[in-house]
């Protein structure tokens, strides 16, 4: 987390939404609705038609119309509305909350900013878990645990940093009926209770590097609005510290770990990012520097951290006395050699990132899971199933979708056949849309005479494709790959045009109110940035106020690792209250 972040964080003022302000106050309050209504699941909620008769073979299958639509909105109580009943473009906000809830990612508990993960959403997080320990065991980073709970004095040891973060520090005061002597800090990141752990360990230039990393749970309490995913109080990530005998050494494996950040966002979420650095202003105040990931919202024009990559430098081995002896010095007998502070490094990824996935990809229909990262990348449905049907035949309909159950599965595709009775066959697309598998087979009698099925993709709403029978071992994976690859590109290319450039301060409120972010030349202080978040607000003088319009200042999002171009000698920065040369071209935007 950056200063600026921090900064709004703890402040205790509501920071302005961009354009989805009025929103996230429904939001809040449908949190705590939802929170009073857990328990008592409307029975109206269900589907409209009645189940008829169940079909003995198959009632182990889950019915999965009943669910999380039940909750929390009271337009979702309507049997009519079980679908997502606003669009995207309209509403983001309950938007987003209906694709979740109805989606079956995520459900809200009595705790505001406490979420439930369900299977839906953990599973995403299990895949992200399975890439990114691959890529860290090859690094030969060990994974590890460490307590939840953190000692006042332990926490304190690192006071310049923690000063900052101290109001999202929750404690823990008593045990059963008794009062702690010393309250315990519920753990919001592992620097301190690591590094203590650290300078006992590493005791020779022999135990470097030192590459620990833990999956664990962080508590940070925000008192900003909370949103699921993307801004919780309790939440899942990777943390991972190291330390290194050198600069270049710990310099190195920051970058690598970003490009494995970058690896999960674009080859797993197929999430477009930035790579860059944050300014000083920007940057982790206990870090050396910091490396950063920037994602985007397209529906508000609106930039998001992503993941970090921090190079903490000898700060921590000085307050925590990590030090190895230094293995290149010459010394005469018995004169002992000198100490030298190690380099360290900490990296984080969240949950968050699985928010951004589904805002990005989701559409009016719910959810859009890339396949990468779909429990269930294909579903197959029977079609043409009807009340006349004989036995027999939808039997023999039935043990044909099997065989083509067997035939993905074979290829290791995950597959799910729906052989719900009750519920027509619209009902069903509409579920599984909602639940954003990426690929619809359907199969009927009358595919099974023209030894086809029909393909439906999430990723392209009314558009179906056929497939020979005997190719979807091979044609199915195809299909996928592509379903996969489009759904980056698609959000690569909407990042990539809402990315503008912008020379003078006159186009910089006005571009940003075009749903942009924009790369400026600048000169990269932290005076500068706070004057612009300032100058930036949607009610800058001689600009014509939009009340539905983005308010929120611009601050620095990162200094692209890739710069547009040079920047030309001379060259001023884009404020022009700020007069210094230019520096580099700087990202900035509105933010989550
Ligand atoms: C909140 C309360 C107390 C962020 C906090 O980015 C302390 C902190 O240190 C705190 N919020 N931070 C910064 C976390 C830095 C760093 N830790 C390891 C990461 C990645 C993983």
């Amino acid at each position: 987390m950056s200063t600026s972040e921090k900064r709004q964080s703890t402040s205790g003022k509501r920071m302005s939404q961009s354009g989805i302000e009025p929103k996230m106050e429904t939001m809040k309050l449908t949190e705590e609705q939802a929170a009073s209504s857990n328990n008592t699941p409307a029975e109206s909620a269900k589907p409209t038609e009645k189940p008829k008769k169940q079909d003995k073979e198959r009632k182990d299958q889950k019915s999965t119309a009943k669910s999380s639509q039940q909750q929390s909105k009271k337009k979702a109580e309507e049997p009519a509305l079980i679908g997502i009943t606003c669009s995207k473009s309209e509403d983001l906000s309950e938007w987003y909350q209906q694709v979740i809830l109805k989606g079956e990612m995520l459900e809200f508990t009595d705790i505001p900013g406490c979420y439930i993960y369900q299977p839906a959403s953990y599973r995403i997080w299990e895949f992200i878990q399975s890439f990114f320990n691959d890529r860290i065991r090859k690094m030969k980073v060990k994974n590890c645990y460490f307590p939840l709970f953190i000692t006042e004095a332990n926490l304190q040891r690192e006071k310049d940093h923690i000063e900052g973060f101290a109001a999202e520090v929750a404690w823990v005061t008593e045990g059963g009926k008794n009062k702690l002597e010393k309250r315990l800090a519920v753990r919001p990141t592992s620097e301190t209770a690591m590094y203590s752990f650290y300078s006992k360990k590493i005791r020779s230039h022999r135990d470097l590097p030192l590459k620990m990393n833990q999956w664990n749970n962080v508590v940070r309490w925000e008192f900003k609005h909370p949103m699921p995913f993307l801004r919780s109080r309790e939440f899942l990530w990777q943390e991972g510290h190291t330390a290194h005998m050198t600069e270049e050494e710990a310099g190195k494996e920051v970058l690598e770990i970003l490009d494995h950040y970058a690896a999960i966002y674009e080859d797993l979420l197929a999430v477009p990012v930035v790579k860059g650095k944050k300014t000083i202003a920007e940057q982790f105040p206990g870090a050396h520097y910091t490396t950063t990931l920037e994602g985007f919202i397209p529906s508000v024009g609106r930039g998001i951290q992503a993941a970090t990559s921090h190079c903490l430098g000898q700060h921590f081995a000085k307050m925590f006395d990590i030090t190895v002896e230094d293995p290149n010095q010459q010394v005469k007998d018995g004169q002992a050699r000198d100490k030298l502070h190690v380099w360290q490094n900490s990296w984080g990824f969240t949950t968050r990132s699985i928010g951004v996935m589904v805002l990005i990809h989701g559409d009016d229909k719910g959810l859009i899971i890339p396949p990468r990262v779909a429990e269930v990348q294909v579903v197959i449905v029977p079609v043409g199933v009807t009340a006349k049907m004989a036995d027999a035949d939808k039997q023999k309909l039935y043990d044909e979708v099997d065989k083509l159950r067997q035939t993905l599965e074979d290829v290791d595709i995950r597959v799910e056949c729906d052989y719900r009775e009750g519920y027509n066959v619209g009902y069903k697309f509409n579920d599984w849309e909602m639940k954003g598998v990426p690929l619809r087979l359907e199969f009927g009698p009358k595919d099974a005479a023209k030894g086809i099925v029909t393909t439906s993709r999430r990723d392209q709403s009314g558009s179906k494709g056929e497939i020979p029978v005997s190719d979807i071992g091979s044609e199915v994976p195809k299909l996928l790959e592509e379903i996969q690859k489009s759904m980056y590109q698609k959000a690569s290319d909407e990042y990539a045009a809402h990315r503008k450039i912008v020379r003078d301060w006159a186009d910089f409120v006005p571009t940003l109110n075009d749903k942009n972010v924009i790369l400026v030349p600048h000169c990269t202080t932290e005076d500068c940035e706070d004057q612009i978040k300032k100058d930036s607000t949607g009610n800058v003088e001689g600009q014509e106020v939009d009340v539905r319009a983005p308010s929120m200042g611009a601050k620095s999002l990162c200094i692209p690792a890739e710069q547009p171009e040079e920047i030309k000698e001379g060259t001023k920065c884009v404020n022009p209250k700020c007069g210094k040369e230019a520096v580099k071209w700087v990202m900035f935007g509105r933010s989550y």
